[in-house]
């Protein structure tokens, strides 16, 4: 273990590559931080992260991963590696330096594998990208281990024809190059059909506020991480593979062994168990359970995942947007979406004919799915005709349900709540939090993943959808959104936003 580098936790760009100059909508969103490269110039190295809680004596939680690291573009160290988007047909140069103790690899299924690459050598290679789709790229040496400790990250492929890809005139892109009729025609209704009023997939608008980016998707890159399991590997014999079946077993077995603590959930961590005020207080130790302690959503978790406007969609009603979900961890995540029903249009490389039209799916370690997201009116606002249709309102005198204009003002919990500052206890501030724009959670029905740590219920994996208006009700193309919101979209947005009907903050009193 040699700990070069200490990755900060919280909100920053998510780092990505973008081979070649097919992609402006990508680099034009600093919510990626974006650089565009030919070559993916990487470190296998190792880094101490602080993760989302902190732990009795207020002590920042760690976590010791693995990592690819970018040197150029040199890019912060962080796990999972950067995000690299790509097109078919493009050329890409590698250069792959191991700098830890055993042997690493760097492997993109069908596409490149490196073979071994002994400590201190580096391999080159070329590839030749062939099939549009969602890929992990990972370390599938000494499997599960190396790819677990954290050497992975998300390859994303886009289809080389960007006039429609099943050959006869009208069809619209889709994120593959042999679409199923059905996900053609999904793509294709996009912004036609009644049903899905607004913008295709493929449309973005400039003139909006925020602007709308055309090809709208989001990387949801699950991962699991046991900061004992993971130093404990990190201080195996140098040169020496940790035994494969002995990880698996430590991470998600299901046996308690005698004289071992249970190894059931990050519950039974006796860090969390009773921290001051509450209890005795437990020093830290090395006696924890080697569990997944934190669940990550392309690193990130709880609030910084949640409200990250390059993981969680923030949109409008007409503006559909994928997102590609991928577990490079071993976890199973059963991934509830609220607001919107969702399309299963690819599962592990295969299109799919009849699209699943769902809430919920299920992701097994290395799945990968694609799911898309038609931002639509959320369908359990009360309407008496179905989706999208005209509303005829509340009974006499109470309006319309949607747009939702009682959220618009409403504030949870009230105007005039005020609490003592977190970072200064010598000011109060007004806690109120709008109703408005409309944020709706995915949540993972797989409970554990909702904790850190056994506690601190919500700085688990969850992300979203964020309705911020809506693209088909005359009058109401944004919706309110008070100072502290605009802040995310901004960052996740690059052009200076002018709230609409939004208010400041009362100031601190
Ligand atoms: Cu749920």
């Amino acid at each position: 273990m040699k700990r070069r580098d200490f990755i900060k936790y919280g909100v920053s760009g998510l780092a990505t590559l973008v081979v070649g100059s097919k992609m402006p909508w990508l680099m034009a969103n600093p919510a990626y931080a974006a650089v565009q490269t030919q070559t993916l110039n990487f470190t296998i190295t190792d880094a101490v992260k602080e993760m989302v809680t902190h732990e009795p004596g207020n002590n920042l939680a760690t976590c010791y991963f693995w990592i690819y690291k970018s040197n150029a573009p040199n890019f912060p160290a962080d796990c999972p590696g950067p995000q690299i988007y790509t097109t078919v047909g493009d050329t890409i140069n590698i250069s792959i330096t191991n700098d830890l103790d055993e042997d690493h690899a760097f492997f993109i299924p069908g596409m490149y594998n490196s073979g071994p690459i002994a400590p201190g050598a580096t391999v080159t290679g070329t590839f030749r990208v062939t099939r549009a789709g969602s890929y992990l790229y990972y370390d599938n040496l000494n499997a599960p281990v190396n790819r677990v400790m954290g050497l992975h990250g998300a390859f994303i492929v886009m289809p080389a024809n960007l006039r429609g890809t099943r050959a006869r005139g009208g069809n619209r892109l889709t994120p593959y190059s042999l679409p199923t009729p059905n996900v053609q025609q999904l793509f294709n209704d996009f912004g036609r059909a009644a049903w899905w009023p607004g913008l295709a997939w493929e449309q973005g608008d400039a003139a909006a506020t925020p602007p709308t980016l055309p090809f709208r998707q989001y990387v949801w890159l699950l991962h699991q991480a046991s900061p004992v399991l993971f130093e404990e590997v990190g201080n195996f014999t140098p040169g020496a593979d940790y035994p494969a079946a002995a990880f698996m077993d430590a991470f998600i077995g299901e046996t308690d062994r005698p004289g071992l603590p249970p190894l059931i959930a990050t519950n039974t961590d006796p860090r969390m168990a009773f921290p001051l005020p509450f209890g005795p207080g437990i020093a830290i130790n090395n006696a924890f359970n080697k569990k997944p302690h934190f669940f990550t959503i392309c690193g990130q978790s709880g609030h910084f995942s949640h409200n990250h406007p390059a993981i969680t969609p923030m949109l409008r009603v007409g503006e559909p947007c994928l997102a590609r979900v991928m577990n490079a961890g071993l976890w199973t995540h059963s991934m509830h979406l609220h607001g919107n029903h969702f399309f299963i249009a690819c599962v592990n490389g295969r299109v799919q004919s009849n699209l699943l039209w769902v809430d919920t799916f299920t992701s097994k370690s290395m799945d990968i799915y694609d799911m898309v997201i038609p931002f639509m009116r959320p369908p359990d606002v009360p309407n008496t005709r179905g989706i999208g249709r005209a509303d005829p309102g509340l009974p006499a005198g109470l309006g319309a349900t949607w747009p939702p204009q009682q959220e618009f003002a409403m504030y949870q919990p009230a105007t005039g709540t005020f609490k003592q500052s977190f970072l200064n206890p010598l000011v109060n501030v007004d806690i109120h939090q709008r109703q408005s724009p409309l944020v709706y959670a995915m949540h993972d029905h797989t409970e554990p993943s909702q904790t850190a740590q056994g506690g601190n219920y919500n700085c688990g994996s969850i992300s979203g959808i964020t309705i911020i208006g809506d693209r088909n009700t005359p009058g109401w193309k944004d919706f309110p959104r008070d100072e502290d919101f605009d802040m995310m979209l901004t960052f996740g947005n690059g052009a200076p936003v002018t709230k609409p009907g939004g208010g400041n903050d009362p100031p601190l009193v």
